[in-house]
């Protein structure tokens, strides 16, 4: 396959507003910026990739600002003006930088793009991915009341959903699912904490089980794999863990300690498509499903999720529903859309989607142009 070396990177940032507040037990976001990473080729090939963090840093440590400083000084700088045979490589170049996975996913996502584009393929089949659909499940924030919550349930069931997540805290958790059974007693249901609880919550968590849930998703702190241990073994419900998986290692372990029976992938969070890959295979190996997570994405972090979720152990519908359930307008073409709880695999070269510059010039706050691998830092070779 021809290698790339970029000759130039573009940062575009932009600013974006969901058509509806999200809330998860770590706050609300309405708006946000991103920073879409565009490499270019020394051929003229585009590829594209973005920060999928949020302005603040609530569900990691990472936020747009941060990604883009790290960015610019480190992880560019590294990557600029150098050949490049694979996009496999990309991840090996960038670990000088100590996690920040959310700046080099950004950029190593675009990095395939732009290789897949060069070599007349989808990202998918390099990867080795072979699905042609995938199934979507929709992931719903903390509602004011359980009926408020039920209603928004029965919209998206409705809709064709394969899945239901819905997000909970000890604000809003029991009264919330039990009221979800018992108008829908046969959806495949699932809840997230984002790390609300502890370990003296076990008892509390423990009533949980009697809802079967399919899971229940990071239920501990973010940064825990021992009382998961814990809780999965009081606990029927089967544990996802999310905040806590940055890496192959941390996958490795989790595994290894029985911290959780399934996971959730998301390429900004594990640091780009190859340790996702890496992830995905090793889960493969010890029987643990996966699917792939949503970070509220424009279209074009979706197009990568769709990309990674063609491969075969992602068998659990993902959070990657279609772009109207976020934006009023999203920045790829076309746009991304499902029939029947079902996104179609675009037959395109590299995400697989365009860029719609007339949307993104709506929402642009300002573009940088990098051309030389200058740093004020030193930069290892
Ligand atoms: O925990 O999965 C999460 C959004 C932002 C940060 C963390 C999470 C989420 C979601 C959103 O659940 C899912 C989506 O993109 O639809
Ligand atoms: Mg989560």
């Amino acid at each position: 396959m021809k290698s790339i070396t970029i000759k130039e990177v573009v940062l575009h940032h932009i600013n974006v507003s969901m058509i509806a507040p999200f809330t998860t037990s770590f706050g609300t976001m309405q708006a946000k910026d991103v920073c879409l990473v565009e490499v270019i080729d020394e051929s003229g090939v585009s590829g594209w990739g973005e920060t999928v963090t949020s302005n603040e840093p609530y569900y990691n440590e990472e936020t747009t600002f941060t990604t883009v400083y790290i960015l610019k000084d480190f992880l560019i700088p590294r990557v600029i003006h150098r050949q490049i045979d694979h996009p496999s490589e990309v991840h090996g170049m960038l670990t000088f930088v100590r996690r920040n996975n959310i700046a080099k996913a950004a950029l190593e996502t675009a990095i395939w793009d732009a290789f897949a584009k060069k070599n007349g393929k989808s990202v998918a089949e390099i990867l080795g991915g072979m699905k042609h659909e995938i199934e979507v499940g929709k992931s719903i924030g903390i509602q004011d009341s359980p009926s408020d919550l039920v209603d928004q349930v029965g919209q998206f069931v409705e809709e064709g959903f394969k899945r239901i997540k819905i997000k909970i805290g000890p604000q809003a958790d029991l009264d919330y699912v039990a009221a979800v059974r018992s108008k829908y007693p046969d959806i495949l249901l699932m809840a997230d904490a984002n790390s609300a609880y502890t370990l003296e919550d076990l008892d509390h968590l423990k009533k949980l089980d009697q809802y079967n849930l399919m899971m229940i998703e990071q239920p501990l702190a973010h940064d825990d794999i021992v009382d998961h241990a814990t809780l999965q073994k009081a606990l029927e419900t089967p544990i996802c863990l999310d905040e806590s998986i940055h890496s192959l290692e941390d996958a490795r372990k989790a595994i290894e300690l029985g911290s959780c029976r399934i996971i959730n992938i998301k390429i900004g969070r594990v640091g780009g498509l190859q340790e996702s890959l890496l992830i995905h295979d090793l889960c493969k190996e010890n029987n643990i499903p996966v699917w792939c997570g949503g970070m509220l994405e424009t279209g074009i972090g979706r197009a990568h999720n769709i990309q990674l979720t063609t491969l075969s152990n992602f068998t659990m519908p993902g959070d990657t529903a279609p772009s109207s359930h976020y934006w009023k307008e999203d920045l790829v073409t076309p746009e991304i859309t499902m029939d029947s709880g079902i996104i179609t695999v675009p037959g395109g070269f590299g995400i697989g989607y365009g860029i719609d510059h007339r949307k993104l010039e709506k929402v642009r706050v300002s573009t940088e142009r990098i051309t030389t691998s200058e740093s004020t830092h030193p930069i290892p070779s």
